[in-house]
């Protein structure tokens, strides 16, 4: 942009699960802030990351994957975390991957009825592009599917293309005085950011072993001047998914809290002890006030 005139605003990046919305998060400031996984419905609460060039402030929101499979208390949770930003932002980013267009897709392009917000269609993972040429005729199919502000091909991963779509977003983005100091990058504090690296750790670690029941709280998040303690509980649903989580010999537990360790240490520039617990709570992914009391709140 190449006035002079303070902007800020709200951008929501929206679309359904495992298509790459916290990966573009991550890639758009520069730094990991959002957990990704192969696996979809990694992330489950809203993130915001806020990118401040000069007088440009912009506030990108991540949300979790929208999908149709209803049913559990958590995933009526994520859908509403995903849903319930689209009033209130300024630009919506809907991310869609290069290869299919699903019904799910569809779903929510549906929904853009009701909002009054520009949406920009981001197409990721150009990269799996064998051939170049490809590329027009699929942009040009998904042109039919709704009056998009824009259409931009990206890979998240590699960094194509990210800062034209950053142009794009910030010319969008209306006049007013920031509303984040220029070094905040998220509202979310560590302590937050910490039981998200430990479950990122633990999607990882156990691929398709485990479904989507277990969850992270942080008990006790202690600064101390040249240490921070932390002690976490990892809460499944069966003493079966404890075992898997444990490993032989508590081989898997070490491995999650060893990888996590060291990413919380990194991003807090201190040493940390962590303390991993396991324990089982029957049907909390089901349960409303399990869930708020597991940090699932109102939003
Ligand atoms: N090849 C390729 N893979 C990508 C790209 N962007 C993301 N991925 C991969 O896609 C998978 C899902 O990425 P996430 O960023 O976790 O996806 P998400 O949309 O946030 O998923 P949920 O939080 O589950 O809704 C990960 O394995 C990423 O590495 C891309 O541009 N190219
Ligand atoms: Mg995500």
């Amino acid at each position: 942009m190449k006035d002079n005139i303070s902007r800020c605003g709200y951008i929501a990046i929206i679309g359904r699960p495992n298509v790459g919305k916290s990966t573009l998060l991550n890639h758009i400031l520069g730094m990991k802030l959002s957990i990704t996984s192969r696996k979809p419905q990694t992330t489950r609460h809203q993130i915001i990351g806020v990118k401040t060039l000069a007088n440009i402030q912009a506030v990108f929101v991540d949300t979790p994957g929208i999908h149709q499979r209803r049913g559990s208390a958590i995933n009526k949770y994520m859908n509403r975390a995903a849903v319930s930003v689209l009033n209130d932002v300024d630009v919506i980013l809907f991310v869609v991957p290069l290869a299919s267009w699903t019904e799910e897709d569809q779903a929510i392009v549906n929904r853009f009825k009701y909002v009054d917000v520009p949406v920009i269609l981001v197409v990721n993972k150009i990269d799996r592009l064998k051939k170049k040429r490809d590329l027009l005729p699929v942009l040009k199919q998904l042109q039919t599917k709704y009056s998009f502000h824009a259409i931009i091909p990206v890979s998240a991963l590699n960094n194509t293309n990210l800062d034209g779509l950053e142009q794009t977003v910030f010319s969008l983005l209306p006049e007013a005085e920031h509303f984040f100091p220029p070094d905040q990058v998220t509202d979310r504090s560590m302590r937050f950011l910490a039981a998200e690296i430990i479950r990122e750790k633990l999607v990882r670690e156990l691929g398709q072993e485990l479904p989507y029941t277990s969850t992270v709280m942080i008990d006790r998040y202690e600064e101390r001047p040249d240490i921070v303690h932390i002690h976490a509980t990892i809460f499944v649903e069966t003493d079966g998914q404890k075992s898997i989580i444990i490993g032989r010999k508590g081989e898997r537990l070490k491995s999650i809290g060893t990888h996590a360790r060291k990413e919380i240490a990194e991003m807090i520039n201190n040493k940390i002890y962590l303390n991993l617990w396991v324990k089982v709570r029957e049907g909390w992914s089901n349960d409303e006030k399990a869930l708020r009391g597991l940090g699932y709140g109102e939003q």
